[in-house]
């Protein structure tokens, strides 16, 4: 398992931190999602045979959020 994290924008409540967890929880390969508010981050652990960070990053991008 291998660990990534991303600075996550947009976020602006426990609805926003929920949201992110469960997109990037519903992509496969991703084993663990803990999303922050305060600092608005995620750290997720993901199996890099089945995803990458641009992918994780994308599917934040796609729930309407910004990940750097
Ligand atoms: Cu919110």
């Amino acid at each position: 398992m291998e660990t990534t994290a991303f600075k996550v924008g947009g976020m602006t409540c426990m609805g926003c931190v929920n949201s992110v967890t469960r997109v990037l929880k519903a992509t496969p390969g991703v084993t663990d999602a803990r999303v922050t508010l305060e600092p608005s981050q995620a750290a997720v652990t993901f199996d890099a045979a089945l995803t990458n960070p641009a992918q994780l990053k994308q599917a934040i991008e796609d729930a309407g959020y910004e990940a750097t």
